[in-house]
């Protein structure tokens, strides 16, 4: 049997002269940080002081010893590396098993009976990718840095969110296998159902040793207590299991997940050669991207079922990736799910994540859209580049497929955009620029390997050159003009068939701040801030977006910071409120961004050090199955309401005419029905109407625990009063720990937000963005608050303020 040895101990990196302890997997930058010989890049502006990291060659070294490469008595040793960041040369014993060029890729190099020194060298990612532009010529971008030239994250280059760390090492694990005979080099599940009759083909690709060449042999495989084999005569064999009975696998909200543990063995004789694992799950998807009256649709369809997409778009949750366990995934990937998210697109200049992403969202329910990995720029097709590309998707479109949280591969990131509209083409002169990859090889790859899933060739995309890629009518649109040049109200403007992109930026909490920029005084364009800023004129847009609802605060940084926070929430409510409304015409929002990489001010939900941003809150309102709006009809407001839920929604709703003294001008109950997975509007009735630009009075629903709140006139036009409310702070139930916050409102009292960071770094509030009316009584559990007084409560809670 393959017996496999972790190579993860023992070491070192060679830094100016010495050796410093390395962990592997991980990186240069973070081995530097260890030993202290640099600081650390997401504190201050050392970002700057550590570029030098990136710029120069780093050797890992260890032994190999003959017992562990030759004396398993194997026919085979193979040195196994999961992956290698970036650019290497690896020797043993002063003679080169290889190179590479690929970050997403891994590596196998045959070590059998080979011994002593193992060095894996790797050069500076810049000369690399310099390298390769001088063969293949220059090409548009719209960062400054050659990260089209190498294979190798993006992001790490500098991003509108993220800082320039151009990273090192051996990222992912790396062992030896010792085998013999033959070995399962690659395996396909493709996985269907029909009904509940589910069937699994296992395409099984052999790699054998000399002596095992021609040997009989047998692939058995497991699943759900059917078992079946297959001879193998030469390398490759197929083995299909056929499954009564199967429970289907569905995306959260939609039904449950379970999976299925999936084994293969190979055998000679009774003898097993190596095994082979995952878990599956039962499901169809299709994406329906047929024409209708309002141009080409964008809908997924799972086990038969249309689903209006919940989704954000995920970014590497550190830019230094392989500092991010199992266990951080799964958190991070539970406060998505908690926000009733349920599709994770990972986005193009990123990584293909680790099993533990895909492995997590399958049991979430999470369904995961992979980007592979171009963005932002246009890629030469020509080699070295061509050769990896091919060789780096058929990589992972094997190693991904088995996750039935998979739902779609996409060609690439706004490069079929970029092309059109971002003046490439003239200085492309007809030089190649990703098209080939978008429309050629990547459809081919999947469609050979992965043929169960379907593939598009770009976000945004229409799906051909007949229409504009981004055209809001055709398949997937990125809708980024309000963010950069306009009022988060121009959502209103647009019903596009699968919004893929959009999003609004937001400082992180606090505490976040205080922990980056240590000793600043925090004013919106003090140093630490703008360089904890990357987005192009991005304070900028902070500030316009405010200053269009409420008065831009002066010289009062926590107003400051309060109102872009909610600002971004309202933005994203307002779009994502918009496009259900108008399901199933729009089948999806994909919110940009749900994570962040390091503290930042950015479009994200939760923030660089996890802390979640009221837009988080938000997104929970926004994104559960019952939601409760206003939308603009053609003759004044109209209560919306929309279930995405299985079930038939029956409620009351109570609409009232209220006046800023806290007098009721009018009152209506109306009991309505919903029908599963569809949006009721109905125009609001005259009596509770306010009068068109009306400052004093406004306009509310509730309905059980949902509220919406209408105003005639923008904010900063209302006449909101003065805010007055009292708070008590009780402990709850022996729980030193956690405090409940009774809030009595004597006022209308908009958008309160209680910032638990404030009060303690690591408490957190469990509730965001809240509106009282007058005589009403609220409670916000703060749990990591220990004997927290009410002061201290007072001084964290903001709310809206007369202008
Ligand atoms: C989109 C994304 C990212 C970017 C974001 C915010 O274009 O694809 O490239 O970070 O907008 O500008």
């Amino acid at each position: 049997m393959k017996d496999v040895v972790q190579l993860t101990e023992g070491w070192q990196l060679s830094h100016d002269g010495t050796l410093l302890e390395a962990r592997v997997p991980g990186c240069v930058h973070s081995d530097l940080l260890t030993a202290g010989i640099i600081p650390d890049p997401f504190i201050g502006t050392h970002e700057k002081d550590v570029a030098w990291v990136g710029r120069q060659p780093w050797t890992y070294q260890r032994p190999l010893s003959y017992e562990e490469s030759a004396a398993s008595g194997h026919e085979r040793t193979d040195l196994v590396f999961d992956g290698l960041d970036t650019a290497a040369r690896i020797t043993l014993d002063g003679v080169e098993l290889g190179r590479t060029r690929n970050q997403h890729r891994s590596y196998r190099f045959d070590v059998t009976g080979r011994s002593g020194a193992l060095d894996v060298t790797f050069t500076s990612a810049y000369e690399e990718a310099e390298a390769v532009r001088r063969l293949t010529g220059d090409r548009p971008n719209v960062y400054p840095e050659p990260f089209q030239y190498i294979r190798k994250m993006a992001a790490n280059f500098g991003w509108d969110w993220g800082p320039t760390v151009v990273t090192a090492g051996i990222w992912r694990p790396v062992r030896l296998e010792r085998w013999s005979t033959a070995r399962l080099a690659r395996v396909r599940p493709l996985v269907t159902v029909d009904g509940t009759r589910g069937r699994v083909e296992l395409r099984v690709d052999l790699e054998r040793t000399a002596a095992g060449t021609d040997r009989p042999l047998l692939a058995q495989a497991t699943v759900a207590g059917v078992t079946a084999r297959a001879e193998v005569g030469g390398d490759e064999a197929t083995v299909v299991l056929d499954v009564p009975d199967v429970r289907l696998w569905w995306p959260r909200g939609h039904g449950e997940q379970p999976l299925y543990e999936l084994e293969l063995t190979l055998l000679d004789g009774d003898a097993p050669l190596d095994t082979w694992q995952r878990r599956i799950g039962f499901r169809t998807v299709e994406l329906d991207r047929s024409a209708d009256e309002h141009g080409t649709g964008f809908t997924f369809v799972v086990n038969g079922e249309r689903i209006f997409v919940r989704g954000v778009n995920w970014i590497p949750d550190d830019v230094l990736p392989s500092r991010v366990t199992s266990e951080r995934y799964r958190h991070r990937l539970e406060q998505t799910a908690a926000a009733h998210v349920d599709l994770v697109r990972v986005w193009g200049g990123g990584i293909y994540e680790d099993e533990a992403f895909y492995d997590t969202c399958d049991e979430l329910g999470l369904m995961v859209w992979q980007d592979f990995l171009f963005a932002c720029a246009a890629y030469p097709e020509e080699q070295p580049l061509r050769g990896e590309i091919e060789a780096e998707a058929r990589e992972n479109v094997v190693r991904l497929m088995p996750h039935p949280s998979l739902v779609l591969w996409n060609g690439n990131n706004e490069n079929l955009w970029g092309f059109r509209d971002w003046d490439w083409e003239q200085p492309l002169a007809g030089d190649s620029w990703g098209e080939g990859y978008y429309l050629g090889v990547l459809p081919r790859v999947v469609a050979e390997l992965d043929p169960t899933r379907a593939y598009s060739a770009g976000s945004p995309w229409s799906g051909s050159w007949d229409h504009h890629p981004n055209d809001p009518d055709h398949g997937t649109h990125h809708s980024w003009e309000a963010w950069n040049r306009r009022d988060f109200t121009e959502y209103l403007a647009d019903v596009p068939r699968f919004v893929a992109e959009f999003g609004w930026q937001a400082p992180p909490a606090l505490a976040t701040l205080r922990r980056a920029l240590p000793g600043e005084k925090l004013a919106p364009d003090s140093p630490g801030m703008l360089h904890h800023q990357k987005a192009e004129d991005g304070n900028g847009k902070l500030n316009r977006g405010v200053a269009r609802h409420f008065a831009l605060p002066e010289g009062d940084f926590d107003r400051w910071h309060y109102l872009t926070q909610v600002v971004q929430a309202r933005a994203v409510a307002t779009g994502i409120e918009h496009w259900r409304a108008h399901w199933p015409r729009c089948a999806g929002t994909v919110v940009w961004q749900i994570n962040d990489c390091w503290p930042v001010s950015s479009w994200s939900a939760i923030d660089g050090d996890g802390r979640l941003k009221p837009l988080h809150h938000e997104l929970r309102r926004v994104y559960a199955d019952r939601l409760l709006t206003f939308q603009q009809g053609p003759d004044g407001p109209e209560l919306t309401l929309s279930n995405l839920g299985a079930e038939p929604w029956t409620t009351d709703v109570t609409l009232r005419l209220l006046r800023t003294d806290g007098t009721l001008s009018a009152r209506v109950s109306l009991g309505l029905t919903v029908p599963a997975r569809e949006v009721l509007r109905l125009p609001v009735p005259p009596e509770v109407r306010p009068a068109d630009g009306a400052t004093k009075e406004y306009l509310v629903a509730d309905s059980e625990e949902l509220r919406a709140v209408h105003l005639p006139v923008p904010d900063k036009e209302f006449a909101y009063p003065q805010p007055r409310f009292d708070i008590a702070v009780e402990t709850v139930g022996g729980d030193p720990d956690t405090v409940d916050v009774e809030v009595i409102s004597h006022t209308l009292v908009r958008d309160l937000l209680l910032q638990a960071d404030r009060v303690a770094p690591h408490a957190t509030a469990d509730r965001g963005l809240v509106t009282l009316l007058p005589g009403e009584r609220t409670r916000i559990r703060v749990r990591g608050a220990a004997g927290v007084g009410a002061n201290a409560i007072r001084a964290a809670l903001f709310c809206v303020e007369p202008a």
